[in-house]
């Protein structure tokens, strides 16, 4: 499939921001249909829920990374420790010209980390970060003026239409990262098709990078997830904001709580809205009209925390091989580096 296929089943439109910055960025109109599409199913459910996707609108963006800098949540400041000892060892893993895409473009910390590894290697450095959030397009602006020789392509859209872009895009190696435990925000199975789908998408000497929470102490993980100053339960009830602002609900947030607790069985933080009374909330852009129940939880996020074991066998189910693993001290958190297993 050519680039301008793509383009135009996935209803992209190209915007050039300078010669070493453009962005490709889907219609309006799909969004909202996909929003629309989704709460209709989800909010209808027995156990209503609100895919996590929908938390990143700009509001969200901002909070999220507010929640990265908070004292509770180790897993932002663990990744990067971990990332800081990869400039001694990914090198020798990275054998010819390599092409940074990230998955989620995230905190750009981490991704000047890996820009810098990269630019010790090789002459030009391109970078295609994928992220459903239009935060993408202020970050990448910031990286262009601190890196002469950096040529950025962002694709604001989900993870999995992003992939299907790099895929038909051109033969150049590819190392793709997927920090910040993104990944345990997917269930087991759908966890396994996307790696499935990340697989497919990889060319024979092509990487990944993937960063992985790691299961440890209950109160440890609740913290991380409930923070003192309130930001993560601020980013939880954002969501409903954000659905009132883009399909004229009238969800009031003054009426919801942040609600979170560790799932030991499924090894899982599980994240949901409570409703603090009956109420009745109308969606008029998805026809809908919620009855909702005191006490009555929408189920927002699952945020697993895996084994090494669980690690080695997750991958090996999914076609990759492991060509390396790295920890915190406290093995708190794990960065694992893979290839496909021809
Ligand atoms: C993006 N993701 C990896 C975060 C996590 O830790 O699961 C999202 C998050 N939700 C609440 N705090 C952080």
């Amino acid at each position: 499939m050519s680039l301008k296929s793509i383009q135009r089943k996935r209803e992209y439109t190209k915007y050039v921001v300078d010669k070493r910055l453009c962005y490709y960025e889907p219609s309006k109109n799909k969004f909202q249909k996909k929003l629309v599409e989704e709460l209709s199913f989800t909010l209808n459910q027995k156990q209503k829920s609100i895919h996590p996707k929908f938390f990143y609108d700009k509001k969200g963006s901002k909070l999220f990374e507010e929640i990265c800098k908070l004292p509770e949540y180790y897993l932002t400041r663990t990744e990067i420790s971990i990332l800081t000892q990869l400039y001694d060892k990914l090198p020798s893993h990275l054998n010819g010209d390599f092409r940074l895409v990230e998955l989620g473009s995230g905190s750009s910390k981490k991704t000047r980390i890996l820009i810098s590894i990269i630019k010790r290697l090789q002459k030009h450095i391109e970078y295609f970060p994928i992220d459903i959030s239009k935060i993408l397009k202020d970050s990448s602006k910031i990286l262009l003026d601190d890196y002469e020789n950096l040529h950025m392509t962002g694709i604001i859209d989900n993870y999995e239409s992003g992939l299907e872009f790099i895929k038909n895009y051109d033969n150049k190696k590819n190392l793709i990262a997927f920090l910040g435990s993104s990944f345990g925000n997917f269930d087991y199975e759908y966890g396994l098709k996307f790696l499935q789908k990340i697989n497919y998408s990889m060319k024979n000497n092509d990487l990944l990078l993937i960063g992985l929470d790691l299961v440890k102490d209950k109160t440890v993980l609740e913290r991380a997830y409930n923070d003192s100053r309130g930001i993560t339960a601020k980013f939880n009830l954002n969501v409903l904001s954000r659905i009132n602002s883009e399909l004229n609900s009238n969800f009031n947030i003054n009426k919801f709580t942040h609600h979170v607790l560790y799932n030991e069985n499924q090894s899982r933080i599980e994240i949901y809205l409570r409703s603090l009374e009956n109420q009745i909330v109308k969606i008029p852009k998805a026809g809908m009209v919620l009855q909702i129940k005191q006490n009555e939880l929408i189920h927002t996020e699952n945020s697993h925390k895996y084994t090494i074991p669980k690690i080695k066998e997750i991958f090996s189910l999914t076609g990759f091989r492991i060509k390396d693993m790295w920890f915190d001290e406290k093995q708190y958190f794990c960065l694992v580096l893979l290839s496909k297993t021809h």
